[in-house]
């Protein structure tokens, strides 16, 4: 299905069909060209980037690589292809047709969910915007703006449904979308890990190791949902997430590389005088994304993710493939909790368990990463393994909130805690370091001293070809 590029906005919806909300789009437009000079990348705006663009949403073909400016990126609205005859397929509803407007005993809800996406996206923007400033090498200035760039259209995607379907209140929402902003003291992002800072690229591949992980995740129960123009956007939308991830997990595999290669010339665990990230630090900052972004997940016992699903709003990852009755009004799952001191596993409702479910399958895919990276270790002949904490280490959201438990799951003293936090959470000592190897580095085919070159480049081209031109 292929994308309309001769429209101010580029949609393969038909946009010009429905002057109304065509108009609505158009005024918000600008709105958002504002908000992205704004708040978008600083500096770099008027360079070339080697990006991808979508130009149709089928399986093949549907990235264009060409030199953009990102301010004249086309930014659009594409929907995957409907599935001709889609039915629900689970909750109350199951096998009633699939819905193309909003049913009305669900549009606040429906609303919600859609914001809390929609939400996430500008405000990674906003996380990153300093990045550029100090890239450790062409091919990553890169490969952060075609995430940036990718995100902006995400809100798109939601913007789109919110004007489409959701009338004034969904205009409001729309604006709200470009008024909130991370961080901001009055009007924060709705979710924890998107206040947080993005300051360094350690933390940026962390983030689109963790953090986009979740929404690759999210995104995959939402891609379920009986409303059929939530769906198909997200099905589209977790291709462009599949680059992200790739950024994240290559990203760090390359700092671990490295870690690994600067340890063995120099024979020593004491990386950081030869310009390179140990081991340690890297677990300490494993150690706090993972755990910011598991808190993405919500309560392990939640009546709101019970009803979303019941309602038909939003499924289980790969709801399609489970071989239950996709109802779960008898089923019971088990739940990670604490009993007092002791953390311990019970079986609980496997509806109101639907959060805790989703982090399972995310953090088996986490593990995915880090038994690669250990790969590399070991390759190297490294006797250090990263792991991933407890899921009850540092969080912030759920049964664990407000109790000290260590990354190997023990439930510890607060005087513990104080003595052995700096050990298991980056320090300031950790971060000043780290902020000290972002230095730009922008020579063609040059990287940074703390992270090796790829493997690869980007669409066939060389390591050093000019990403971004100057
Ligand atoms: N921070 O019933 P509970 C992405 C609130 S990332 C602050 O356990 P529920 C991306 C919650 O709202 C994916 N508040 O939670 C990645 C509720 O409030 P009320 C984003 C939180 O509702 C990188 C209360 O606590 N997608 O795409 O079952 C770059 C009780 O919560 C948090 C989505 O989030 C938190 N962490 O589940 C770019 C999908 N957690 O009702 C993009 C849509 C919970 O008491 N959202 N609360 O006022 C959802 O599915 C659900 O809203 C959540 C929470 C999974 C987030």
């Amino acid at each position: 299905m292929a994308v309309d590029y001769q429209e101010r906005i580029p949609n393969n919806v038909r946009l010009h069909e429905d002057r109304r909300l065509l108009r609505a789009l158009e005024e918000w437009q600008p709105r958002f060209l504002q908000w992205w000079s704004d708040m978008g990348p600083e500096g770099f705006q008027a360079r070339d980037v080697y990006l991808r663009t979508a130009t149709s949403v089928d399986a093949q073909g549907w990235a264009h690589f060409d030199y953009v400016r990102m301010p004249e990126y086309r930014w659009g609205i594409f929907l995957a292809e409907p599935e001709p005859g889609r039915a629900i397929g689970f909750g109350a509803h199951r096998g009633q047709a699939a819905w193309q407007e909003v049913p009305g005993e669900y549009r606040g809800t429906l609303r919600r969910l859609i914001v809390t996406q929609g939400d996430t996206e500008p405000a990674s923007v906003e996380q990153q915007r300093q990045l550029g400033r100090t890239c450790p090498s062409l091919y990553d200035l890169r490969n952060i703006f075609q995430v940036n760039v990718e995100e902006g259209r995400h809100l798109w995607a939601m913007v789109y449904l919110l004007h489409a379907h959701f009338g004034r209140d969904g205009r409001e929402e729309a604006e709200a979308l470009l008024q909130r902003h991370a961080g901001d003291r009055d009007k924060p992002r709705i979710l924890g890990a998107f206040n947080e800072r993005t300051p360094d690229w350690l933390s940026f591949f962390m983030f689109t190791y963790f953090t986009d992980r979740d929404g690759k995740y999210q995104l995959a129960s939402l891609a379920e949902s009986g409303f059929d123009p939530l769906s198909r956007t997200c099905r589209f939308m977790l291709t462009e997430e599949a680059h992200h991830m790739f950024v994240g997990e290559a990203g760090l595999g390359r700092v671990v590389q490295r870690t690994c290669e600067v340890m063995r010339e120099h024979r020593t665990d004491d990386v950081r005088e030869h310009g390179a990230i140990d081991l340690p630090t890297i677990q300490r900052y494993l150690n706090f994304h993972f755990s910011v972004s598991i808190d993405l997940f919500g309560g392990e016992i939640s009546t709101n993710a019970a009803n979303f699903y019941t309602a038909g709003l939003k499924g289980r990852f790969e709801e399609g493939k489970k071989t239950d009755d996709h109802v779960l009004a008898e089923a019971t799952y088990p739940v990670t909790q604490l009993d007092g001191e002791r953390v311990v596993t019970r079986e609980e409702a496997a509806l109101t368990a639907l959060n805790e479910r989703l982090r399972d399958d995310y953090i088996a895919d986490c593990q995915r990463g880090i038994d690669r990276w250990n790969q590399t270790i070991r390759k190297q002949g490294i006797d250090f393994e990263l792991r991933l904490p407890h899921r009850g280490f540092h969080r912030a959201i759920g049964a664990f909130a407000g109790t000290r438990v260590s990354p190997d799951g023990r439930v510890v003293s607060q005087a513990e805690w104080d003595a052995r936090h700096g050990t298991w959470l980056p320090t300031e000592s950790d971060k000043a370091f780290v902020q000290s190897l972002m230095v730009p580095v922008v020579e063609r085919g040059k990287f940074a001293s703390w992270i090796a070159p790829p493997a690869r480049g980007i669409n066939g081209h060389a390591v050093d070809f000019e990403y971004v031109r100057s």
